[in-house]
């Protein structure tokens, strides 16, 4: 190994690789020239060394395999994929100028749509600057015509050399750029959501090679099973069609306003925990004990996270666990809350202070039935007003309120409003940002000479829990400030508030380890062996991933917890019963109903009040001290088998428009 790098990395060799054949070399300083100029233009990341490696690396692999093409058709390889390159930076270009954002194979058809539909196509998108890309491909197209192929490069043996010389080249490469990548980059990369981001490390080449599989593969595999898929949802839906209950809050929010607001990353036990006598969350405890509280509910979120959690609240299906529906199988045809408040003469809209592409929401959200997406360029940005990823949740919420009012004053129309936070999204270091809020403890303790001490433990300060405590408290401080501007606005009478936790903070267990098992006597953890020792195992850290979910209304007549276990898939039905709709697709149930329920996890896993079930390994632990029936783990886990897979089959195959389409036929046709 050690010798063949020795061959390939040695000046004799390097000329003969890159100067024997100019082509090659143009090809490749002139693509990354290209995916050079292209982030100067559009991110304005100059210098960055990441994105460099990533085209460079592909240009090494499109270079070594263009010594597999004979004589001249090597540089009509090149010229094409040369050609390829800069429409691939061009596209890029005029699209970041529009969108500000990259394109995405998968939303070509729907770019032909915006452009033909709106204004800012008439406006200058093009500029001169974007053409500068396609003398990348003249340049090699006039090189490449110059350039005599000798004799031997029609030989076996020099193609092959090369080849495998530019292969070795192109693997240490490889290495390099890897060795270059977090696991956080590595994720991004497999999510495909955060375009910008994609681009800023992977390179324009890569990411849009990733884009253009990931946006083919659910395409390709729903080509195969479908009948097979339709005949089972039709068995599924004959069954479990699903219908509301009566019960005592049917019908009880007929006609009134929704504010669902998304409150990104807060978990359940932040609401159980305080600091120094002070409440993380303050506001929320208030509004869940005045409200209806759902203390023991679970997020089911997939690879799409805040998507998917949007999506299963406003269809009662699990999220795909083969892409994602935002990204992936947004066009399909799905029954949304929006939809049917729509029917009942709502309103709906969506309020976001991020970029409107994040997610593909601008897309997606008005699939979903929403009248508009109010994002990034609805809100003003300052840079004092700034936290983490975009506008603080204070100003988000403060400049949501006069919209909201605008929206009432316009329409005698009830609305349907989803507000989806920002500033509580990991890695929660902008510390300084959130407030004076002590994550320590104060505690009287007798010291080494006898005496009594009082001693300041810091022992939750510095650590990512503790700073998600801060920026937890800060999000909880701007949904009090929500609470006082509706009031303000007088929205808040007719409204409905609903909350819910998105989904967990994807916290690390050694923090938890630390804040459950600190010993205020000695500062130290407790030691493994002690009895008052919580362990933080898989199960443990697996239930406490539960994120709040609450119904508030100034007109609720009794205010209750409900403790059983629920999922975010639950929240459609319960809705439903209280506002007047229902989706004969909802894959939930009504949490004001008394039954036992069950939560699935996309992943497999399923919970109920006596087990939490670990899929992947088969194994269970137990909640409550009575031995299970004999078939209760195999008949739970058929059902959450069988919800997931109609649900993932209506994902993939577009089932709900396929199966509507086929009844509109025999209709029409038994008419
Ligand atoms: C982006 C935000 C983050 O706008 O909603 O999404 P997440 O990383 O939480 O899935
Ligand atoms: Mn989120």
């Amino acid at each position: 190994m050690k010798a063949k790098l020795k061959k390939v990395f040695n000046k004799k060799n390097f000329e003969r690789l890159f100067f024997d054949n100019k082509t090659v070399l143009f090809f490749i300083i002139g693509g990354v020239l290209n995916g050079f100029l292209l982030r100067a233009f559009t991110l304005k990341n100059y210098f960055a060394i990441s994105p460099f490696l990533g085209d460079l690396l592909v240009l090494l692999v499109i270079s070594a395999l263009s010594f597999l093409v004979r004589g001249k058709n090597q540089r009509w390889f090149l010229i094409f994929w040369a050609l390829i390159f800069a429409l691939v930076s061009l596209i890029n270009s005029v699209y970041f100028t529009f969108y500000n954002s990259f394109a995405s194979a998968s939303l070509i058809s729907i770019i032909v749509y915006a452009a033909e539909v709106s204004d800012a196509i008439t406006e200058n998108v093009i500029k001169v600057t974007d053409f500068i890309y396609l003398l990348y491909p003249i340049i090699i197209f006039a090189v490449g015509l110059k350039w005599k192929p000798g004799k031997k490069t029609h030989l076996l043996e020099y193609r092959k050399r090369n080849f495998l010389n530019f292969s070795v080249i192109t693997g240490v490469m490889f290495l390099l750029f890897l060795t270059g990548l977090t696991p956080k980059d590595i994720s991004r990369f497999h999510n495909q959501w955060n375009r910008e981001y994609l681009v800023s490390k992977y390179g324009i080449y890569i990411y849009q090679g990733n884009d253009v599989i990931k946006s083919i593969q659910p395409k390709l595999s729903s080509v195969f099973g479908y009948d097979q898929a339709l005949k089972e949802y039709r068995e599924y839906y004959d069954e479990n069609s699903y219908e509301n209950v009566e019960n005592d809050y049917t019908g009880i929010f007929e006609g009134k306003n929704i504010i669902t607001i998304h409150a990104e990353s807060i978990q359940q036990f932040l609401m159980d925990t305080s600091f120094n006598g002070i409440e993380v969350t303050p506001n929320l405890n208030r509004i869940a004990s005045e409200g209806l509280y759902f203390s023991n509910f679970y997020s089911q979120v997939s690879v799409g996270t805040s998507s998917d959690s949007e999506f299963t609240l406003n269809t009662s299906l699990f999220p795909s666990s083969n892409g994602t529906v935002f990204v992936s199988y947004f066009t399909n045809e799905y029954l949304t809350i929006p939809d049917m408040l729509n029917e009942l003469g709502y309103d709906s809209y969506s309020f976001h202070a991020n970029n409107c592409g994040f997610w593909n929401r601008e897309t997606m959200h008005s699939y979903m039935g929403y009248d508009n997406f109010y994002c990034k360029p609805d809100y003003e940005v300052l840079e004092e007003n700034v936290i983490g990823l975009g506008l603080s949740d204070e100003e988000f919420f403060k400049q949501t309120v006069p919209k909201l009012l605008d929206i009432t004053e316009s329409s005698d129309n009830p609305f349907y409003a989803t507000l989806i936070m920002l500033s509580n999204h990991t890695p929660f270091s902008e510390v300084e940002k959130y407030g004076e809020y002590p994550v320590n403890m104060t505690v009287t303790i007798t010291n080494e000479d006898g005496e009594k001490e009082e001693v300041t433990w810091d022992y939750m300060e510095g650590t990512k829990l503790g700073n998600y405590f801060k920026s937890s408290h800060y999000a909880d401080y701007a949904i009090g400030v929500l609470f006082d501007e509706l009031e303000a606005a007088g929205i808040l009478d007719d409204t409905v508030i609903v909350i819910y936790g998105d989904h967990d903070a994807r916290l690390s267990k050694s923090d938890y380890r630390l804040f459950y098992n600190f010993d205020p006597e000695t500062g130290e953890k407790y030691a493994t062996d002690d009895e008052r020792y919580t362990p933080v195992d898989y199960y443990e850290y697996e239930l406490n991933r539960k994120v709040p979910f609450i119904i508030w209304s100034s007109d609720l007549k009794k205010p209750k917890e409900i403790t059983e276990v629920m999922g975010m898939i639950d929240i459609l039905p319960t809705l439903g019963n209280m506002f007047g709709f229902e989706s004969k697709y909802a894959l939930g149930t009504d949490m004001m109903d008394e039954t036992e329920n069950m939560v699935v996890f996309p992943n497999g896993n399923w919970l109920t009040d006596k087990v939490y079930y670990y899929h992947q390994k088969g194994e269970y632990k137990l909640l409550v001290d009575e031995p299970l029936d004999e078939d209760y783990i195999e008949t739970q886990d058929a059902i959450a088998k069988k919800k997931l897979e109609v649900a993932s089959d209506i994902i993939l195959y577009d089932l709900i428009k396929i199966d509507n389409e086929q009844q509109e036929l025999l209709n029409e046709i038994s008419k």
